[in-house]
């Protein structure tokens, strides 16, 4: 029963239901997870209804953007009481996840990222895909210039029926920003977006991360970033399956050329980060769109090529694993420190550490000894 029916507290004995008064669920009823006898599902203030993981679930696997946007709301979300909830929705959604292609994109603020992930991501939709557009950002939490950024620049792609796009979490550290993300990128999948692409700024460890999450990995350079450049991002460029030197256009054109024989020269050397495929760089412009399509060629030919050699699903392997041992570090880690005995012991060890009464290594086993006392 999805009404509740009332009376007045005064009704004429014959009556009957003539006077009952019926609540019924507001706009959007059936999705609100409330079960009869509850609250109007419109309260005052406008406040949304709750839903419940049924509904979550539901409403993501019949591809509701709203839902899927609320349930990635859900994901992020720091309150222990919703964490039971959002891993209770993972859980059901699982099983539908996992057939996506999943695409990192990294490179410096103002390489044209965004620019490019629009341009890429009108283009798969006019070939009948569903683009979901995730972000990394660890920067944003301090400056949010970056999301405003991204939000104007993707624009058109906003507006897409068959795109969604998700600026990165704000606050918390990395590690919590990757979990968030990897995440939000199943229940898009359950959703029915079959590519994602991941955008990450180029800081050093967010690329690490990304590239833990996706099956291809593209490293956007801009012509003319110098030898410094180059120094910076060396062990970035061994993690890329491809290099796109992006802003080929007008008279970056020549450099831009330049940047990819040199490129491709310096690539020789390196491993290639996906067993049996050789990265190489290409020139595109993603504000003409000259070579964009190029690039997508590229990135199907890894799908196909990867798959038939058995290396894209030894990675996806490889990753699920890496993330079961992530969550233990994390969860290990929050169980110790949040562990009354640690808390009390910890700040006598840490200064007799200090004042080299006791060594380190003593003192941590000291404190992991504790913890354990405390767990059995
Ligand atoms: N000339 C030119 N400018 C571009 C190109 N791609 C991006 N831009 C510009 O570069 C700036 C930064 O782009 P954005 O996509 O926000 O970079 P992101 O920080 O890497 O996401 C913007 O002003 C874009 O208009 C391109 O292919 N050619
Ligand atoms: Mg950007």
């Amino acid at each position: 029963m999805s009404s509740t029916t009332r009376k007045p507290d005064w009704t004429p004995d014959d009556a009957g239901e003539a006077f009952a008064s019926r609540i019924v669920p507001g706009v959007g009823g059936g999705h609100d997870g409330l079960s009869a006898g509850s609250p109007p599902a419109s309260a005052p203030g406008g406040t949304r209804p709750q839903l419940s993981v049924d509904d979550y679930v539901a409403d993501v696997l019949a591809g509701d953007r709203a839902v899927l946007a609320r349930a990635i709301t859900l994901i992020e979300s720091n309150a222990p009481a919703h964490f039971e909830q959002a891993q209770e929705v993972l859980r059901r959604l699982l099983p539908h996840s996992g057939r996506a292609l999943r695409v990192g994109i990294t490179g410096v603020p103002g390489a044209g990222k965004s620019t490019l992930i629009e341009a890429l991501g009108l283009a798969l939709i006019g070939d009948g895909h569903r683009v979901a557009v995730l972000a990394i950002d660890p920067t944003s939490s301090l400056t949010r210039g970056s999301i405003l950024g991204d939000k104007t620049r993707m624009e058109r792609l906003s507006r897409e029926r068959d795109a969604f796009i998700r600026p990165s979490p704000t606050g918390g550290v990395l590690g919590g920003v990757a979990r968030k993300t990897r995440e939000s990128m199943l229940v898009c999948e359950a959703a029915g977006f079959d590519v994602i692409l991941v955008e990450t700024v180029g800081t050093g460890q967010s690329e690490v991360t990304v590239r833990s999450m996706v099956d291809f990995f593209l490293l956007v350079l801009i012509p003319g970033g110098g030898d410094e450049l180059q120094g910076i991002k060396k062990g970035v460029v061994e993690l890329a399956d491809a290099i796109a030197i992006n802003k080929a256009d007008g008279e970056n054109r020549a450099p831009a050329e330049a940047a990819r024989a040199e490129y491709n020269r310096a690539l020789h050397y390196l491993t290639p980060s996906t067993a049996g495929w050789h990265t190489r760089a290409y020139t595109c412009s993603a504000e003409t769109g000259t070579g964009v399509a190029h690039l997508w060629e590229v990135i199907a030919r890894f799908r196909e090529h990867t798959t038939a050699s058995g290396a894209f699903a030894a990675r996806r392997r490889e990753q699920a694993r890496e993330w079961l041992r992530a969550l233990l570090d994390e969860q290990l880690r929050a169980a110790f420190y949040n562990d009354a005995a640690v808390r009390a012991a910890l700040p006598g060890v840490e200064a007799a550490v200090m004042a080299g009464e006791l060594p380190a290594t003593a003192a941590a086993r000291r404190l992991l000894q504790i913890a354990s006392a405390g767990n059995s």
